[in-house]
């Protein structure tokens, strides 16, 4: 998979370099290449921002920084093109794995009060937010998505792991434990203490967790979320 960032801010995205995506790309399982929108430029000032028509407060990114730095970009013919914006589809788990199909994106991230929406009309293919909050720009919300999805490119976690979050259905699992088997005088839950197949484990692993009603009704949620 490969992410093509367009940003203003691309060192805003060194918390990628660490974790496991960080491995992921050392071991090249996926490639994530920042474009600074600040390079294509054409003003002595580097300006990248201007009034809007009609008024109002803030200032708009001008068309043509966006529209030179995403046409730098070589063989985008078959890329997806995703502008994170407030006013997207709220992002899903359903959209993450359909996006990790996928085997280039290119991510747009606005500032100021967004992009000239000329250039919106003749690239973007969809448009995102990551909730109902107000941030500041777009790169939290495009690391956001490539965390996300890079989960699900091949190599990148064990596809045991990515079972074990189907079969629990998502976000929400059991609680965990690790030795001692006492500690500030709390036992660890009699079942996992027996010998079953880790299989049979999981099941009254997540019994356990369905027992907790307040989270039994985000299960649900997240079960059917779209
Ligand atoms: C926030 C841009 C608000 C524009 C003056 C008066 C991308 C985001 C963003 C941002 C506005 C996402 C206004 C969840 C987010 C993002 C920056 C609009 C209105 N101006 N997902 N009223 N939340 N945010 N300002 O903020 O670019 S995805």
């Amino acid at each position: 998979m490969k992410f093509d960032i367009l940003s203003l801010f691309p060192e805003m995205f060194e918390p990628l370099k660490s974790s496991i995506i960080g491995r992921a790309e050392k071991n090249e399982f996926i490639k994530i290449n920042l474009i600074n929108i600040r390079d294509f430029s054409n003003d002595k000032h580097k300006k990248v921002d201007d009034t809007p028509y009609g008024g109002g407060a803030g200032m708009v990114m001008m068309q043509n920084v966006v529209y030179d730095a995403y046409s730098s970009i070589e063989d985008k013919d078959n890329a997806k093109v995703i502008y994170l914006t407030p006013q997207g589809k709220t992002l899903t788990q359903k959209k993450v794995v359909d996006l990790s199909k996928e085997k280039h994106l290119i991510l747009i991230c606005g500032h100021y009060e967004g992009i000239d929406q000329r250039v919106i009309d003749e690239i973007v293919d969809e448009e995102i937010s990551i909730g109902d909050y107000v941030l500041t720009g777009g790169e939290l919300p495009a690391m956001v998505l490539i965390d996300s999805i890079s989960r699900y490119v091949e190599g990148v976690i064990s596809n045991e792991s990515i079972d074990e979050e189907s079969f629990s259905n998502g976000l929400l699992e059991y609680p965990h434990y690790t030795r001692p088997e006492k500690f500030l005088n709390k036992e660890v839950p009699e079942i996992l203490k027996s010998r079953k197949s880790s299989r049979d484990c999981k099941m009254e692993k997540t019994k356990i967790y369905r027992n907790n009603k307040n989270k039994k009704t985000r299960f649900v949620e997240l079960q059917f979320g779209d």
